[in-house]
């Protein structure tokens, strides 16, 4: 049976995983969509073959969607998740889960009381080839025990509306994430220190910035934010290991050599760098939930990983470390 998606939010990616659904994607359709913006969501909805109704609640509860997409802003995804978890159907739902850890508890707590897993998190990453290779190196013991990590997290810009804590709870969200599923451990505290700013970064950011990550096992991730960076999208990652090191470099498909010099294209945004990590992201979902499972990046991760972002936010403003205090994991997400 073809799984009838509903997609909340029809902005940039809303957008690409409605058509990546209605096209590329076997087994599933787009039935409906609402935003905000109801020309925007109009002209989806005639392009993938799906209605546009009147609200959010509209599509979640409509009976011809049986799966929902949450693409809207991230203040916005906490209420469209609880209300999903009401109508007992499952949702992939853009990072953040929520923007803050109670909102985040009160989705865990609403799905413990379902008694099964129904939201998964847009952390795409973790469905990336190259990711999955630095995951299997680390869990094949290739390079011995993990110790520590370096990760760089570039864009060429932002738009002015983007601010200095939006590079933690929006940008290195996925950093969060990549490092605690890379690890397979949790983030016990964070600081954040920020460089001399970029002369091209908007006057009222501090950008770039560094943050230093502690591990349960004392383990330390290092990461660089830095969202001005105007050469391009810039993502990367090295696992230190006790016997060698994993390198995660940003791909590149075409290099040029001429005049004495070799020139290779970066990836100009999110789109192009993790396109093909969306599209087997929105397979496994799509084939888990019509098999009646979700196995991908769950609330629980949400939630630690929006908890990492809330003790950066907290340091960035006091310049020290803040440790990240997670709840016992409950064993829904064992
Ligand atoms: P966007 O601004 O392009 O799109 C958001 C859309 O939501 C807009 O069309 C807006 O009109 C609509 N909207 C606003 N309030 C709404 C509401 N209450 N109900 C329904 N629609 C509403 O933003 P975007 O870049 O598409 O980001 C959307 C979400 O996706 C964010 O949570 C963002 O963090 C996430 N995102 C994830 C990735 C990734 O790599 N996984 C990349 C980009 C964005
Ligand atoms: C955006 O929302 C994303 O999720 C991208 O992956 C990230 O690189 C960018 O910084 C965010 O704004």
């Amino acid at each position: 049976v073809v799984l009838k998606v509903g997609i909340i939010g029809t902005g940039n990616i809303g957008s690409d995983h409605a058509r990546r659904l209605a096209w590329r994607v076997s087994g599933a359709e787009v039935s409906a969509v609402f935003d905000v913006d109801t020309a925007r969501a109009q002209a989806l909805a005639a392009e993938v073959g799906a209605v546009a109704l009147g609200q959010a609640t509209d599509v979640i509860d409509d009976p011809s969607v049986d799966a929902v997409v949450i693409a809207s802003p991230g203040e916005t995804h906490a209420d469209l998740v609880l209300r999903t978890l009401a109508a007992a159907k499952p949702a992939l739902c853009e990072k953040p889960l929520a923007t803050t850890t109670d909102a985040c508890l009160k989705i865990l707590e609403a799905e413990a009381d379902l008694g099964r897993r129904l939201i998964q998190v847009g952390f795409m990453r973790r469905y990336d080839s190259g990711y999955a290779a630095v995951k299997a190196a680390l869990v094949d013991g290739s390079v011995g025990e993990p110790l520590l990590a370096h990760f760089v997290h570039r864009n060429a810009a932002v738009p002015d509306t983007f601010t200095t804590e939006m590079a933690m709870n929006d940008s290195l969200i996925h950093e969060f994430d990549v490092a605690r599923w890379l690890f397979g451990q949790e983030i016990v505290a964070a600081t954040v220190v920020p460089s001399r700013p970029s002369p091209l970064a908007w006057p009222h950011l501090r950008d770039p910035q560094l943050v230093l990550l502690h591990l349960a096992d004392g383990g330390l991730v290092e990461a660089e934010v830095f969202v001005s960076c105007r050469y391009g999208y810039d993502v990367r990652c090295e696992v230190v290991g006790s016997t060698g090191v994993v390198l995660l470099e940003t791909p590149t498909a075409s290099a040029a050599l001429r005049n004495g010099r070799r020139e290779s294209p970066v990836p100009a945004d999110w789109r192009v760098r993790f396109g093909a990590a969306y599209l087997v992201e929105l397979q496994e979902w799509v084939d888990g939930v019509r098999r009646g499972v979700v196995s991908g990046p769950s609330a629980w991760d949400g939630y630690a990983a929006t908890a990492v972002a809330e003790s950066c936010v907290a340091s960035l403003a006091s310049g020290r470390a803040v440790e990240v205090g997670l709840v016992a994991r409950p064993p829904l997400y064992a």
